[in-house]
């Protein structure tokens, strides 16, 4: 099959086209924001270029599928800067709803965000739980979304969305400030430095491994009982950020201890997937523990 990935150089889309180049044609479309390129196959074909373009017309008449997932990643761009998060992050999605709409594409994956939840009510957090973003970037992922699912009722586009918790993995940037906790604790660690906390650690957060998220979207590429449906994209299991930094100083073997700051404003206190949903219609299940990804990616770091 012939793929186009917008986003594809990003840590989830490179690590999503690795895998989808072994059985197909790969296309990336991808604004090179991320400074790295850790595509290893040598079939993939990149384009320079952003989603908002006419660009996107071109690269969709050529493929079956789309996965679009290129985006504003961050919620404090966005809350600095919302008319820029929503031209990329809404504009740019409805530009390739429309291309993959032209030009009759088999099927849409769109990648959301756990996000769009908001401050959960209650955890784990079904599909169907209320939506209410408190950040332009929550909102941004949410209407396009919305304009996915209406091109889905209006105009029949085979769409599947996902709406991510919080990826880990290895290349992830350790020195962004945008990067998760994982990245920021590992960074500390490495550097003999104490790991921060916001707040008493008692937060909890779903951690999912990138190899897991990759499997999910690939599994609903063929799956048509997936089309027209959203699916969280997580483990289900609770970690406390407290827990968290222990489990890595443990992987570190380093004698530290974490040091705990004033809580984050507009951090949300807990958010954990319910993912049986995605376990039932994609057959879907992650493999990786907390444990076993942190280790992974502890281990990928050589040199900081
Ligand atoms: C995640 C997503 C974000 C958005 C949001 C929606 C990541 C990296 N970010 O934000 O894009 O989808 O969910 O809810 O996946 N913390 C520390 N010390 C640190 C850094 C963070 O204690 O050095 C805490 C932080 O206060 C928070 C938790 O760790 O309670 C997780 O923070 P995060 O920035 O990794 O991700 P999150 O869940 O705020």
């Amino acid at each position: 099959m012939n793929i186009l990935v917008t986003g594809g150089l990003g840590n989830i889309g490179s690590c999503l086209c690795n895998v989808l180049s072994e059985n197909n044609d790969v296309i990336i479309l991808d604004n090179f924001s991320n400074n790295t390129n850790n595509i290893k196959a040598d079939n993939v074909n990149i384009v320079k270029g952003d989603v908002r373009d006419n660009i996107v017309n071109d690269l969709a008449s050529k493929v079956d599928i789309i996965v679009h997932m290129a985006a504003q990643i961050s919620v404090d761009e966005s809350i600095e800067r919302p008319i820029y998060d929503a031209d990329v992050n809404i504009n740019g999605t409805l530009n390739i709803l429309e291309a993959a709409r032209k030009f009759d594409v088999e099927r849409l994956i769109y990648i959301s965000s756990a996000a769009v939840y908001g401050i959960p009510n209650n955890i784990p957090i079904k599909e169907d739980h209320t939506v209410n973003p408190i950040s332009p970037y929550g909102l941004s992922k949410l209407t396009g979304e919305r304009y996915s699912m209406l091109y889905h009722e209006l105009y029949g586009l085979p769409i599947v969305c996902f709406r991510p918790f919080n990826i880990f993995g290895p290349n992830q940037n350790l020195g962004s400030p945008y990067s998760g906790v994982i990245s920021k604790f590992i960074a500390k660690i490495k550097r003999d430095e104490t790991p921060l906390i916001f707040g008493d650690g008692n937060q909890i957060r779903d951690f999912v491994y990138i190899d897991d998220v990759v499997t999910g979207i690939i599994k609903s590429i063929n799956n048509d009982k997936a089309v027209g449906e959203i699916f969280n994209i997580g483990t289900g299991n609770k970690t406390m950020i407290k827990d968290l930094a222990e489990i890595i100083i443990k992987i570190s073997d380093k004698e530290l201890r974490p040091e705990f700051l004033p809580s984050r404003t507009g951090d949300i206190k807990d958010s954990c997937a319910d993912i049986t949903k995605a376990r039932k219609i994609l057959e879907w299940e992650p493999r990786y523990t907390v444990e076993n990804g942190l280790k992974l990616c502890y281990n990928s770091v050589r040199n900081i």
